[in-house]
C-alpha cells in the first residue's frame, strides 16, 4: 500500500490559516507499474506537512480494490500487421542552428529558457523579412494549469489542482524526454534547472527538445492547366513533456514557414480513477454521473484541464493594441439574387473588460494584437491574429472555491496591460490561497490596453468524460491554437519555400 498527500490551491479548512495541511488518500501498489486504478476508496486523512504529523482520519465507506488489467507494459507483445519502420531522414543535416542561445531556422529567430515553474519560455521571437528582423513575441510560455475534478465525495473533493504554481517546487514542471520516442534521435536536445526542496539546483537533462519535421502537407498549391503547382511543408517543432502525478502533458510550440506558430498540448498518461463496485453499466445508462466506467470496478472521474497561455506579443515593437474583426450580418436591399451578406467591422478594445472573450458562433470576429503606428503594405496596421482552437472554459459556478483559485478558466481569452509582477494566472502563491491574485482580479481594474504593451491571456481548455479507450494509458490527444500573421507581410511568404525533390 502506499499513501500519499497533496496541497489544495485554495482555503478548503480553517486549518489552512495556520498550517501547511496535506490532503491524502491511499493506493494499493501492483508490480512494478502504476497504482493507479487500485485505490483504497474513502479511506482519507489530513497532514500537518510541517510537523509531519497526521492530523485526522477519515473513513468514510468500503469498496473493493478492483484487479482488473492496469499494467500496460504486460500487454503481450504482438506488434499489429503492416507497421513497418518509418523515421525522418535529413542527408544533409538539421535546417536549425543554434548559436549563443539564439535560434534560427528559416525566416524564424528566437531564444528560448527552462523555467522550473512554467517550463519551456519563448523570447524575442522575431521573423525576418526582406533582411529586417521584425518582431513578433517579447515572451511566451505557459503560465498556469488548472485541473479540477467533477465529484464532491471523500477524498476526491480537494482534487482541483493549480499544477504549475503548485507542484514546481522539488520535483519540477518538466521531466525527461526520451529519444525516439518524444522526439527524434537526431533532435537537438536541452537541459535544465530546477530547484529541489532544500532550495539546491538540480541539472536534468532533456527537458526540451527541437527538431525539424516534414508535415507531408502542402505549404500552398494549385493546378492550373494540368499542372500542379506547390510547395512542400515542414515545420520546427520545439517539444516538452510535463508529468505531474498521473497526467502527461506533451507541450509543442511549432514553427510553421508561412509565419504561424502552432501551440498543442498533447493529453496522455494515465486519468485519475476511483473504485467502485459497479462492474458494467446500467442498462438504462442511469448511474453515477459523474464519470464512466473505464474498466471493472473502475470509475474514471469527470474533469477539466486548462492551460493558461501569456503570451507577451510585440508587433513590430511594445505598443500594441487589441482589436477585434467582427462579422456583422447586414440586410441587403433591393437586390433580386441577395437578401443578406456579412461585413467586417474593426473594433479597438480600450480596455481590459473590452477584451475578456469567448468563442461566439453566433457572432463570430477575428482576435489581433496589431501595431497601431505601423502600417502594412496596404495601409492596415501590420497584425497577428490569434486563432482560438476547440477548446472550452470553466461551466463551474464563480463561488466555488476551486474555480475562484482557478478563476482564468471563465474565458477563453483576456488581454491585459504588461506589469512584471503578474506572470500567473492563478496568482504568485496559489497553494492555500484566497483567491486574491490571478487574471480575475487584475482585470476588475479595467485598465486601459490601447497602444501600449499589451499581453495576452489564451485559456486552452478541454472536459474529460472518461471512456474505456482510456484506460490502462490514454492515447494521445491533442489540443491546440495559433497565431499567424495579417497583413504583416506584403504577400503569401511562402511562395519562396524549394520545391519538393521528388515528382520533378
Ligand atoms: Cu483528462
Amino acid at each position: 500500500m502506499s499513501c500519499s498527500a497533496l496541497p489544495v490551491a485554495y482555503r478548503a479548512v480553517p486549518e489552512q490559516a495556520t498550517q501547511r495541511v496535506g490532503f491524502g488518500s491511499c493506493s494499493r501498489t501492483h508490480g512494478t507499474y502504476h497504482s493507479w486504478g487500485r485505490s483504497i476508496e474513502g479511506l482519507t486523512f489530513q497532514v500537518d506537512v510541517t510537523a509531519r504529523k497526521i492530523t485526522s482520519i477519515s473513513d468514510t465507506e468500503t469498496v473493493p480494490v478492483p484487479t482488473s488489467e492496469q499494467d500496460y507494459e504486460e500487454i503481450p507483445e504482438r506488434p499489429r500487421p503492416n507497421a513497418t519502420p518509418i523515421s525522418t531522414f535529413q542527408p544533409l543535416g538539421q535546417g536549425f542552428r543554434i548559436e549563443r542561445g539564439d535560434i534560427s531556422w528559416q525566416n524564424w529567430r528566437f531564444r528560448m529558457r527552462i523555467d522550473p515553474r512554467v517550463g519551456v519560455v519563448l523570447n524575442l521571437v522575431q521573423i525576418v523579412d526582406e533582411g529586417r528582423a521584425r518582431s513578433v513575441l517579447y515572451e511566451a510560455s505557459v503560465s498556469e494549469l488548472f485541473v479540477p475534478y467533477m465529484d464532491p465525495g471523500n477524498g476526491w473533493n480537494n482534487r482541483a489542482f493549480i499544477d504549475a504554481g503548485e507542484f514546481f517546487a522539488g520535483v519540477g514542471f518538466l521531466k525527461p524526454l526520451k529519444p525516439g520516442l518524444d522526439c527524434p534521435a537526431g533532435a537537438a536536445w536541452f537541459d535544465g534547472h530546477t530547484v529541489t526542496e532544500d532550495g539546491a539546483p538540480r541539472l536534468t537533462s532533456r527537458l526540451a527538445c527541437l527538431f525539424e519535421r516534414a508535415t507531408e502537407n502542402p505549404a500552398w498549391r494549385h493546378l492550373q492547366g494540368s499542372e500542379v503547382f506547390g510547395r512542400p511543408g515542414r515545420e520546427l517543432v520545439l517539444r516538452a513533456a510535463a508529468t505531474i502525478g498521473n497526467y502527461d502533458y506533451l507541450l509543442d510550440w511549432r514553427f510553421e514557414p508561412d509565419g504561424t506558430i502552432k501551440v498543442a498540448v498533447g493529453a496522455t498518461g494515465v486519468i485519475e480513477t476511483k473504485s467502485t463496485t459497479l462492474v458494467a453499466a446500467h442498462d438504462d445508462h442511469s448511474g453515477p454521473e459523474t464519470g464512466q466506467l473505464v474498466a471493472e470496478r473502475v470509475f474514471g472521474v469527470n474533469h477539466d484541464h486548462y492551460f493558461s497561455y501569456r503570451l507577451d506579443f510585440d508587433v513590430d515593437g511594445a505598443a500594441n493594441s487589441f482589436m477585434l474583426n467582427r462579422m456583422v450580418p447586414q440586410r441587403v436591399d433591393n437586390d433580386p439574387m441577395r437578401k443578406s451578406i456579412w461585413v467586417n467591422q474593426p473594433f479597438v478594445a480600450a480596455r481590459e473588460k473590452d477584451a475578456i472573450l469567448d468563442i461566439r458562433l453566433d457572432q463570430p470576429s477575428m482576435w489581433m494584437f496589431m501595431n497601431p503606428s505601423v502600417k502594412g503594405p496596404l495601409n492596415y496596421p501590420v497584425a497577428y491574429e490569434l486563432m482560438p482552437g476547440a477548446t472550452a472554459k470553466s461551466i463551474l459556478s464563480a463561488d466555488d472555491p476551486v474555480q475562484r483559485i482557478g478563476a482564468f478558466s471563465e474565458h477563453q481569452f483576456w488581454v491585459t496591460p504588461y506589469n512584471e509582477a503578474e506572470r500567473y494566472a492563478a496568482g504568485t502563491y496559489p497553494t492555500g490561497s484566497d483567491a486574491n491574485d490571478g487574471l480575475a482580479v487584475w482585470t476588475k481594474a479595467n485598465r486601459a490596453i490601447a497602444n501600449t504593451d499589451i499581453v495576452g491571456w489564451y485559456t486552452l481548455g478541454f472536459h474529460h468524460i472518461t471512456r474505456a479507450e482510456d484506460w490502462p494509458v490514454m492515447p494521445t490527444m491533442w489540443h491546440e491554437f495559433a497565431i499567424r500573421p495579417f497583413h504583416f507581410f506584403k504577400k503569401n511568404p511562402v511562395l519562396d519555400l524549394p520545391k519538393s525533390l521528388v515528382g520533378q
